[in-house]
C-alpha cells in the first residue's frame, strides 16, 4: 500500500464522504518529506476530501512518476500536490505530464533551508504552471486548502465545510487570551 494512503482514506469512511472517488493526489519525492506533507493530509481529512499519498521521485523513479501524472485525470483525480526538497523538480515534471492543477510544496532538505526547493518549484518557465506554496508545513497546509478551494468551485457541500473550517480558525483567534 502506498505510504499514507490509509491515512487519507480512513477518515472518509468515518465521515460518510460525498464520494469515495479520490480527488487529490499527494506525491512526495521521498519518505523523508512525509512529516512536512502531513498537514496537507490532515486538512484534506478534516474537510472530508478523499485523497491518496505516494512517494515517487522525479530522478529516482521518473517512469513511475510520469505514469502517475499521465493517468491521474483518468483515475478521477482533480488536483495534485507535489512536495520535494533540494533541486525540487517533482512538481514541474508532474505538471508537464498532466493538465490537472499541480500545487508545489518546497521542503527543507539541504543546508539551503528550502530556498533551493522554493526557487526550483516557483521558477517554472512560461507554459507549464505550478502553483507554488510556502516552504514547509505552512505551505503543505495551504496546498490542501487551495485544493479544497478549487474543488469547492463545483461542490456546494464542500464549500460549506470550507467556510466552516475558516470560521473556526477565526474564532480560535478571537478566543485567544493574553496573560494578565
Ligand atoms: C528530494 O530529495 C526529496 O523530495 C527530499 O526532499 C530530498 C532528500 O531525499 P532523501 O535523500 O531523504 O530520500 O528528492
Amino acid at each position: 500500500m502506498p505510504l499514507a494512503l490509509s491515512l487519507c482514506t480512513q477518515v472518509h469512511s468515518y465521515n460518510q464522504p460525498m464520494s469515495e472517488q479520490i480527488l487529490v493526489g499527494i506525491v512526495m519525492g521521498s519518505k523523508s518529506d512525509y512529516e512536512i506533507l502531513l498537514p496537507a493530509i490532515e486538512i484534506l481529512r478534516a474537510l472530508e476530501i478523499p485523497c491518496e499519498a505516494r512517494v515517487l521521485s522525479a530522478h529516482r523513479t521518473p517512469g513511475e512518476l510520469s505514469e502517475y501524472a499521465e493517468t491521474a485525470r483518468a483515475r478521477g483525480l482533480r488536483v495534485l500536490i507535489a512536495g520535494a526538497g533540494g533541486a525540487a523538480h517533482l512538481a514541474g515534471v508532474m505538471a508537464s505530464k498532466t493538465l490537472l492543477p499541480v500545487l508545489g510544496v518546497p521542503v527543507v532538505a539541504t543546508p539551503l533551508n528550502g530556498l533551493d526547493s522554493l526557487l526550483s518549484i516557483v521558477q517554472m518557465p512560461k507554459g507549464i504552471p505550478v502553483g507554488t506554496l510556502a516552504i514547509g508545513k505552512p505551505g503543505a497546509a495551504n496546498a490542501a486548502l487551495l485544493a479544497a478551494e478549487i474543488l469547492a468551485g463545483t461542490d456546494a457541500a464542500l464549500y460549506k465545510r470550507l467556510a466552516a473550517w475558516r470560521a473556526a480558525r477565526a474564532q480560535e483567534v478571537l478566543d485567544q487570551k493574553l496573560p494578565e
